[in-house]
């Protein structure tokens, strides 16, 4: 899942893309290094971001859903939505996009029902609090349970309001409202979450944990979110969330060669 941010403030992408001509770029490029998905975010969730208004996010996010629809279809790429607002998932949807991806895993106000009531898919991700604040006095009991059972629950939700099991994937939510200890245990026992039964999403692409090993800059930190993508492939992941599709899709490519011993 190559990653597209039109904001002006994303932690790493922020404000590169807000041009539609090189957003358009941008995707046409993740296409062609190797993305099976392509995720477009209107607000930036980072910790301590303020919430877009909705208008804006819907103004930044639509225009390029539509313009990208012909090409994506073409080639079969879903287009994917990173939004916590059913005012955005509704129009997201109207505009082509194929798949919700909801750090609030589809708890706002009439959420559930606007992705229950379309043919898209969703990514129902675990956060403790919110953007704002959500890396602040971050506590568990137990991080692993925790997260299951939030996921659980939420999958449960949706196949309750009518979104079919093959429609729904869970991300544990690398560093959303978790510390570099609990990314770690949580990347270490993917295959606790994985035990779910649904497919699982992995974004740790540039974050905050890769630079806490690595001692690098968000800008110097494709190496290590890399071996954190392998890492999370070797442990059953089956969506990587990443901005260098072309660098983790060579690395995924040799990683399945040699796993299968065949071209
Ligand atoms: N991480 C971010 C945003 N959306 N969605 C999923 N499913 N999993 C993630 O780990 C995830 C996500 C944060 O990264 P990014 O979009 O690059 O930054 P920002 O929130 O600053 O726009």
């Amino acid at each position: 899942m190559g990653v597209l941010n039109v904001t002006p403030d994303s932690f790493f992408d922020g404000g590169r893309y807000v041009d539609s001509v090189r957003a358009v770029e941008r995707v046409r490029q993740m296409l062609a290094d190797g993305a099976d998905i392509i995720d477009i975010g209107g607000e930036s969730t980072r910790p301590g971001s303020a919430p877009t208004p909705e208008r804006d996010e819907i103004d930044r996010v639509v225009p390029l859903l539509e313009q990208l629809r012909p090409e994506c279809d073409h080639r079969a790429v879903p287009l994917s939505v990173d939004t916590r607002k059913t005012g955005v998932m509704r129009a997201a949807i109207a505009a082509g996009a194929s798949m919700i991806n909801d750090v609030s895993a589809l708890r706002a106000a009439g959420a559930l029902e606007t992705v229950a009531g379309s043919a898209a898919a969703v990514c129902l991700l675990h956060m403790q609090g919110e953007p704002a604040t959500m890396q602040q006095g971050v506590v568990y009991t137990d991080v692993i349970a925790e997260v299951k059972i939030f996921l659980k629950q939420r999958a449960e939700a949706c196949e309750a309001a009518g979104i079919a099991r093959e429609r729904i994937v869970v991300d544990p939510g690398f560093g959303f409202g978790k510390t570099v200890e609990h990314n770690l245990v949580l990347l270490n026992r993917l295959t606790e979450i994985v035990a779910l039964g649904y497919p699982v999403a992995v974004g740790l692409s540039r974050k905050s944990t890769i630079g806490a090993l690595t001692g690098r800059e968000v800008s110097e930190r494709v190496a290590g979110s890399v071996a954190a993508a392998l890492a999370a492939v070797a442990r059953g992941a089956a969506i990587i969330r990443a901005h260098d599709v072309r660098e983790t899709v060579d690395a995924l490519r040799v990683w399945r060669a040699v796993s299968t011993g065949r071209r």
